[in-house]
This record gives structure tokens, C-alpha cells and sequence, in this order.
């Protein structure tokens, strides 16, 4: 039992500790002001005129309850504890060596050097961000010569990458359209429901996979975002759909505008892999590019993490196409707003990095190089995965369904256990969507994926 003790040392009327209750110390802990009790520690607090001290091993935190792992994130925690040789992390989507080796770009290398070479600074930036990096990620999304940006229709402002990006945009729908809705892709990236969330913007889904065809359930989709209601923010995967790795087609995307302008609602994209998907900066914005040759407004969360490695930077952008100069320049006014509060200005490195790199020709060219050299890896593994599962697979399943997704991503359909079980018995680390990254997989490891694939798939229901 806690031997806890509460004594006033100067009231002569505070009862004596031994007639109180673990229930009443609680209760008159909590009426404290700020004192703070924790695993027998003695803390002296001034109250009033009454001088308490406490000793207790009850937490004031005891309320708290444990969280469970992040599904993604948690994933690497669990990935670092297993000590078997064959482990292999397909878990988080960060870009891996054939050697299964984290990767800085040599471009981003060039970069940093650049930056010490000229001494620059590291004075706070502004709440909007770097203003040569606002510039260049604007440019890269849009196209230089696009029209919104001419016409400063465009409200840019620096976001703690991807993530950090949604999560200011999710707050400025909270502030200024309360109760809209922002519907999602059935399934999504983890992280966009916390988001919505923590942010108390409501949501609700779209239909977007058909696990009978392994593809696009369009009709679905189609039917979910007409039913949303009016002027509700529809959430698109810019490019490479996370988890799925399926994409709607140029038509397709064509008639998600059409419904989308018919509903007046707000589209809402996440660009995470510009460039990764198929490898062109321009042909993975094309999406982006449709709805905002529209004249719609649309807002665009952009991320550099995969495509130039800045995961840890913490380095995109936010960006609110408005119908107006004006209305774009009201906008960032209130994004600055609702950053300054939450982080107060952002970081500088990463935006550097990507000012350098996007602004210098020849920098630029040695990305886009790069880049291609990525997307590149991740094609031959994933055609070297269909190739060993068709091989060793001998039930006739069709397979090729890996060979049409994109990007870092495939989706193999495994469930839950026969997730679970690729990696309880084959040290594979997944998320228990069935999504495993390409870009933690090598040539030389396919074989012995196939392998735990097939088991998984035929031997656990
Ligand atoms: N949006 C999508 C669609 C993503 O896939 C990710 C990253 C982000 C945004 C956020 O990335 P930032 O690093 O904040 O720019 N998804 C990866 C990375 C791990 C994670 O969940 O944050 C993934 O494995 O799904």
C-alpha cells in the first residue's frame, strides 16, 4: 500500500496522516495546485499558509493509460528487437539499398556542402517558411508557368513535412468551415485519420479497393464522394496510393473532378511521392495539375520525405489554390496563424536543402537522375516478386495484380494473420493491412519473400 503522508506543518488543525485513506491523500493530491508526486519522491509546496509535504509512490499519471504501438512507426521498434538473421523490415516506407542500406542522396550531399560552404545562418525563419524553398516546392507541384502562380493564387506556407502539412490544413478546416467533412480512400495511410482526429474535423470514407479484383473499385468510389455531403474536402492521394499502390487512370481522374466540381466540394490532395511513383516530377503531379487547370481550389499537403530522402528533416509545404490574389493572401495570414501556436516557425535544413537542389540546374537534373535511379530499384524488385511468386507458386494464382501497382507499395492481400504470421514465422515486418514496402526489399531477398508469401497465403486462413 502506498505509505503516503500528508502533514501540515504549520496548520494545527490538518488531521494527522495516519487517519487518512489512500482514496482521500488522492483526493486532496489533486486539489494541490502544481506539486508533483511521483514514486516516493518528497516535494515540499507552498499552500496558502499551509506548507504541505507529500510522499507517495501514486502517480499523477496514473489516469494515463498505455498507448498501443504505432501500426507503421511501431512496426521498426519491433523490427530493431528481433535478432534473426533473415528479418527483413517491409514496414515503413523509407527507400533501402540493394544492401538494404538507408540512402542519402548524393544530391543532397552536394547540397549541405553548398551550405557550409557559405556559412549560412541559423536564425529562426519565418512562421511561413523559407521563402526560397515556398517558391521552388510551389513550382515543382504546379509547373512554373502555371497560371495559379503568376496570378499569386497560390497560399504556400513551409509545414513540418508531410504530415506537419495535413495537420495545419486539417486545422484551418476545423477554424474556418466547421462541421465540413473530409472524406477519405477506404483504405488510407494510417496517420490521416489521427490527423482528422486530433484536429476534430469529421470524417468518413470512400470506397477505393476491391479486394475481389485487387484494383480500383471506381464505381464505388464515384457513388461515395456524390453522397458525401455538399462542400465536403474529398482527401486524393496525389500519386502512388498509400497503401494500395493503385492509382486511378487520366479518365478516371477526369471524372473525379467532374463529381467533385457537381458536389462543390473542396479536393484535398496529399502529394508524398512526387517524382517516386513513376519517376517524372510532372507525369506524379498531373493529377494536382487537372484539378487546378479547372479553376477549382484545392489544397496540397506536399512531402520530401521519399523523394529526396529528407525523412527525418521534417521538410514540405501546404499549399491553398485560391480563386484570388486576395483570398490566397487572407488564407496564408491564417496558416501562419495556427502554425505559431503549434511550432512557431518551422526548420530550416531541409527547406535549404530543397532550395538549393530545386534552384540550381545542374542539382536539379542530378535529383530527377536519382530519382529515376530509385523508382527504378523498386520496379525491379517488384517485377523480380511477381517473377519468384509465379515461379514457386504452383496453385495458379494469378499474381500479376503486384506488376500494376506503383510506387514504394505493393498490397498483397495477405489479412491480418497471415500478416501476423509472415512475420511470426519468417521475421517479415509488415503492416497488418497486407502492405509491404518494395523499397525495403532487395533482389537478392525476393526469393525468400515468395516463399513466406505462398506459405502465408495457402497455410493460414
Ligand atoms: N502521406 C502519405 C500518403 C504517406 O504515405 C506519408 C508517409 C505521409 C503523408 C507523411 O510523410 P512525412 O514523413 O510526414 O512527410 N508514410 C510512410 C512513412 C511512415 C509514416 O507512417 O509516417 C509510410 O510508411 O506509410
Amino acid at each position: 500500500m502506498a505509505s503516503a503522508l500528508l502533514s501540515s506543518l504549520a496548520a494545527a488543525s490538518a488531521p494527522p496522516s495516519a487517519s487518512l485513506s489512500p482514496r482521500e491523500i488522492n483526493k486532496m493530491k489533486l486539489n494541490l495546485p502544481c506539486t508533483s508526486f511521483k514514486n516516493s519522491s518528497i516535494k515540499t509546496k507552498s499552500f496558502g499558509r499551509i506548507r504541505m509535504v507529500a510522499t507517495t509512490n501514486v502517480s499523477r499519471f496514473d489516469g494515463v493509460t498505455m498507448a498501443p504501438p504505432d501500426p507503421i512507426l511501431g512496426v521498426s521498434e519491433a523490427f530493431r528487437a528481433d535478432t534473426n538473421a533473415m528479418k527483413l523490415n517491409l514496414g515503413v516506407g523509407a527507400y533501402r539499398t540493394e544492401e538494404l542500406q538507408p540512402y542519402v542522396l548524393d544530391v543532397v550531399k552536394k547540397a549541405e556542402n553548398l551550405m557550409l560552404e557559405r556559412g549560412d545562418n541559423k536564425e529562426y525563419l519565418p512562421i511561413e517558411g523559407l521563402a526560397a524553398f515556398n517558391k521552388a516546392t510551389a513550382e515543382l507541384l504546379f509547373g512554373a508557368d502555371n497560371p495559379v502562380i503568376k496570378q499569386q493564387r497560390v497560399a504556400t506556407v513551409q509545414g513540418l513535412s508531410g504530415t506537419g502539412s495535413l495537420r495545419l490544413a486539417a486545422a484551418l478546416i476545423e477554424r474556418y468551415f466547421p462541421g465540413a467533412k473530409v472524406v477519405i480512400s477506404s483504405p488510407t495511410w494510417g496517420n490521416h485519420k489521427n490527423i482528422f482526429n486530433d484536429a476534430r474535423v469529421p470524417w468518413s470514407e470512400y470506397r477505393y479497393y476491391d479486394p475481389k479484383t485487387v484494383g480500383l473499385d471506381f464505381e464505388g468510389m464515384i457513388s461515395d464522394i456524390k453522397a458525401a455531403p455538399d462542400g465536403s474536402f474529398v482527401l486524393l492521394h496525389g500519386c502512388a496510393h498509400n497503401p494500395t499502390g493503385i492509382d486511378p487512370t487520366p479518365e478516371q481522374w477526369e471524372k473525379i473532378a467532374d463529381v467533385i466540381q457537381e458536389k462543390n466540394h473542396i479536393p484535398f490532395f496529399d502529394v508524398a511521392y512526387q517524382g517516386f511513383a513513376s519517376g517524372s516530377l510532372d507525369a506524379d503531379a498531373a493529377s494536382v495539375r487537372l484539378f487546378v487547370a479547372r479553376d477549382m481550389e484545392v489544397l496540397i499537403a506536399q512531402s520530401y520525405s521519399k523523394n529526396l530522402g529528407l525523412y527525418a528533416e521534417r521538410i514540405g509545404a501546404i499549399n491553398v489554390v485560391c480563386s484570388s490574389a486576395d483570398a490566397a493572401t487572407r488564407v496564408k495570414s491564417q496558416l501562419k496563424r495556427l502554425a505559431r501556436p503549434m511550432y512557431s516557425n518551422p526548420p530550416v535544413h531541409g527547406a535549404r536543402i530543397v532550395a538549393n537542389v530545386v534552384g540550381d540546374p545542374t542539382l536539379f537534373n542530378e535529383w530527377k537522375a536519382e530519382m529515376e535511379m530509385m523508382a527504378g530499384r523498386i520496379k525491379n524488385v517488384r517485377q523480380k516478386l511477381f517473377d519468384s511468386l509465379s515461379a514457386k507458386d504452383k496453385s495458379g494464382k494469378d499474381w500479376s495484380f503486384i506488376l500494376k501497382q506503383i510506387g514504394m507499395f505493393s498490397f498483397t492481400g495477405l489479412n491480418k494473420a497471415q500478416s501476423e504470421h509472415m512475420t511470426n514465422k519468417w521475421h517479415v515486418y509488415m503492416t497488418k493491412d497486407g502492405r509491404i514496402s518494395l523499397a525495403g526489399l532487395s533482389l537478392a531477398k525476393c526469393e525468400y519473400l515468395a516463399d513466406a508469401i505462398i506459405d502465408s497465403f495457402h497455410n493460414v486462413s
